[in-house]
């Protein structure tokens, strides 16, 4: 199903401007264990191939043509066996993920047994930065960067792009101080001759430069890395646990953004998780402006021992004014709490759901019913 959620307020990164989000839904019936059970997914393409080749209408068509008529025809299924099935299909990592996100709720709601505790959580909280976006002046970003710190937000994280960047991370600076935990986003915005502008942002301390290069260009990162002291994170980059390996054995980034999304799914992302852990690189959870259902998931993916950065992982109301479950809040130590009920702990307030569907598509094994 598709939902459309306004956004509390516009965001824009360099690669545009949103003001509300069209989401994909995955909702599965099935018996586990002998028990009638449901399950969730939520598919993080944006409506529109910028962030990355995939987008919603897209995602929808290829489930419905591909992904679900493979599944349907394997007949027993379980969540470890998603991916395995659909790997045959080139591609399509966040249509794959919603999938795969939909049947481990289902397992687990049975099974009595949480995301966070399958995923091999061992927190219960976890720390949250938040993403802002690029404003049209400095006053205003000055004034959103205040308010989320009021918030208790632990981290800041500043979309950059080429001309918004350098007196933007200097102003955020100078008004917080050096106590301020910053990092900035440039989604690719930037090639290797911007290097030497770049190095300028050396001087303001920051924890991580995420993605400064096209996601392609590992090597261009990795020479990068030689020309400024600003750790690099990846995050379009890495789109497996095999490269996620690539590109630290290459240098192309010390710090690894996980996104299950991006990656195919959250079993995937634990292992992206496990390969950064073996080689001491820190991760951190990403965010795609998710509903509570995909921020329940992020949120016990981020529980994983090898998360040492906060993530994206912010409170429901830095999104939306109703969120489509019950909202994650910031706690006064700025933290989120893990949910521990089983699957993903939460599930769609009915008349929050019924409000925001555009539209719906049933796919039982005779073929869609709309
Ligand atoms: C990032 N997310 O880390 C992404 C990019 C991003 C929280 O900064 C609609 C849907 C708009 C997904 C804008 C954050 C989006 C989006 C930006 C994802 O690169
Ligand atoms: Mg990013």
């Amino acid at each position: 199903m598709r939902v459309a959620m306004p956004l509390r307020r516009p965001f824009r990164t360099s690669f545009g401007t949103q003001t509300s989000r069209d989401i994909l839904l995955v909702r599965v019936e099935g018996v586990a264990d002998g028990a009638a059970t449901i399950g969730w997914g939520e598919c993080v393409a944006m409506d529109e191939p910028r962030y990355s080749a995939e987008y919603v209408a897209g995602a929808a068509a290829v489930i419905e043509h591909f992904f679900v008529p493979e599944l349907l025809r394997a007949g027993d299924l379980r969540a470890d066996g998603v991916a395995p099935l659909l790997a045959v299909f080139e591609g399509h990592p966040m249509a794959k993920a919603s999938l795969e996100m939909a049947v481990l709720d289902a397992e687990l709601r049975v099974a009595g047994r949480s995301f966070a505790e399958h995923l091999g959580a061992v927190r219960d909280r976890v720390p949250a930065g938040v993403s802002v976006g690029i404003t049209d002046t400095v006053g205003q970003l000055l004034d959103q960067v205040a308010g989320y710190l009021d918030d208790g937000y632990l981290r800041i994280k500043l979309k950059i792009e080429p001309g918004v960047d350098i007196e933007r991370v200097a102003a955020v600076r100078e008004r917080f101080g050096d106590g301020l935990t910053l990092q900035v986003d440039a989604n690719a915005a930037y090639s290797l001759d911007d290097a030497a502008h770049l190095a300028q942002l050396d001087a303001f301390d920051l924890l991580l430069i995420e993605q400064p290069l096209a996601t392609d260009d590992l090597r261009h990162h990795s020479l990068l890395a030689t020309r400024m002291r600003t750790p690099i994170c990846l995050d379009e980059s890495i789109l497996s646990a095999k490269g996620a390996a690539d590109a630290i054995a290459l240098g192309a980034c010390s710090i690894v953004n996980i996104k299950a999304g991006r990656v195919g799914g959250y079993l995937e992302a634990v292992r992206v998780h496990d390969v950064c852990q073996v080689h001491g690189v820190p991760v951190w959870c990403g965010g795609m402006l998710e509903t509570g259902l995909g921020r329940a998931a992020n949120v016990a993916l981020a529980a994983l021992p090898g998360f040492t950065l906060p993530g994206d992982t912010s409170a429901s109301d830095r999104y939306w004014i109703r969120d489509l479950t019950e909202p994650f809040v910031l706690g006064s130590d700025g933290h989120v709490a893990v949910p521990s009920g089983p699957g993903l702990g939460v599930e769609p307030i009915p008349d929050m759901l019924a409000e925001v569907t555009t539209s719906s598509t049933w796919l039982p094994a005779g073929g869609a019913q709309r």
